[in-house]
């Protein structure tokens, strides 16, 4: 603690507001280190602590200043006294035992670096870590495991997909997917969603996500599929996982949240080439990199129009924004919502909707902009 003791003490015994600790801290690292630990709780399987943990998260980044000192925390909702007792350690000692003995703990470490390749999950990496291995080179070299597709498409690209995308990365992927989209369909309709749609303060991402609709009911079968192919043809494409649609839509929506929706959707990778950038911004690569492209990961998800406005919402985050929300309509509405529709329970009907400001206001709810949808 050293020369910020006597300081400390004060704090704690005669403040609870304004606070003497020269110990500024912004709430990102407060929520990085959060969300660090609402990884480990998925790790572990421990869903309570897990949502715990990005509650508290969500809570924090809402805040409009950063928390200096404990006073500021005390009266704060959906903050656990696990999230409170790693919120002091980093007040008072700059840093949080808690957290560093997840992130220097083995199994944390393996498992982190495993799911961060494209197609693994905790599952995988879990039986990965049993079988001992530790790192990626240790992964490729084992000859009794077989990656699937997605697994290798993930390791071939590792390097590039596994650095941030930047928006000037995302615009011009817009541009791309929109020009290939209109070449097929002129009258189709493609918008940005996820982080990139949001903002929600983030200048990068891990991803691009797009909606693909088309004014007409019916219209859009097929064009996703052809959207791929001209990809394919312009040399773009490097890796592709087409799922066709299995929406019903007798089925009620569904109450599991991190069920994937049922629309007909692509995982992309997709080149990207210097020259295809604006001036305002070069491609996110290693200094002294000489190649002149980067491969990007892209999701691409096809609607009929009256669906639209569900996924619209569904895929704009952020996914404590989306858990909140359904689980608002659930508890306070008596409404059923998804990625695919809205359901009153108690007049036992679906409520159409043709764009996000129709949905809240069925929610009853003021219309909430992507960029201030930020739990
Ligand atoms: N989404 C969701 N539930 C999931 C997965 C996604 O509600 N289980 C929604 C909310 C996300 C959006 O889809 O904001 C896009 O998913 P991403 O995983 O791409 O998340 P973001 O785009 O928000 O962030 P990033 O891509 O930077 O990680
Ligand atoms: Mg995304």
């Amino acid at each position: 603690v050293g020369g910020h003791f006597p300081a400390i003490c004060v704090c704690l015994h005669v403040c609870t507001c304004v606070c003497a600790i020269e110990i500024i801290l912004e709430n990102n690292l407060n929520t990085d280190v959060l969300e660090e630990l609402a990884e480990n709780s998925e790790f572990n399987e421990s869903k309570g602590p897990c949502l715990a943990f990005r509650r508290a998260a969500s809570v924090l980044k809402s805040l409009p200043s950063a928390v200096h000192c404990l006073g500021a925390i005390q009266g704060l909702p959906c903050l656990g006294e696990h999230t409170k007792a790693v919120m002091e350690e980093i007040l008072i000692f700059g840093r949080s035992f808690k957290v560093e003995e997840v992130q220097s703990d083995e199994r944390y470490q393996a498992l982190k670096l495993f799911t961060s390749v494209f197609g693994v999950g905790p599952k995988t990496a879990e039986k990965w870590y049993r079988r001992g291995l530790r790192s990626l080179k240790e992964i490729l070299a084992e000859p009794n495991i077989q990656l699937n597709r997605m697994q290798r498409a993930g390791f071939l690209y590792y390097r590039d997909i596994s650095k941030a995308v930047s928006k000037a990365e995302a615009k011009a992927l817009r541009s791309i997917i929109e020009e290939t989209a209109h070449w097929i369909a002129p009258d189709s309709i493609l918008a940005l969603t996820g982080g990139f749609r949001s903002h929600r303060g983030k200048e990068y991402g891990h991803d691009v996500d797009f909606l693909l609709t088309m004014p007409e009911m019916g219209k859009e079968e097929g064009l996703l599929l052809r959207v791929i192919d001209r990809l394919r043809d312009q040399g773009i494409l490097l890796y592709c996982e087409h799922q066709g649609s299995t929406v019903d839509m007798s089925k009620l929506p569904s109450r599991r949240f991190e069920a994937m929706d049922h629309f007909e959707k692509c995982f992309l990778i997709l080149r990207l080439e210097e020259g295809q950038m604006e001036r305002d911004g070069g491609l996110q690569k290693d200094p002294g990199e000489s190649r002149g492209w980067r491969a990007v990961r892209v999701d691409l998800v096809a609607t009929p129009v009256d669906r639209y406005a569900f996924a619209l919402l569904g895929w704009t985050g952020s996914r404590q924004f989306e858990r909140d929300l359904r689980r608002f309509a659930r508890k306070e509405r008596g409404m059923c919502l998804d990625n695919h529709a809205l359901y009153d329970k108690t007049k036992k009907l679906f409520l159409p909707a043709t764009s996000e400001e129709d949905i809240f206001a069925h929610l009853g709810l003021e219309y909430v902009e992507p960029w201030q949808r930020n739990a």
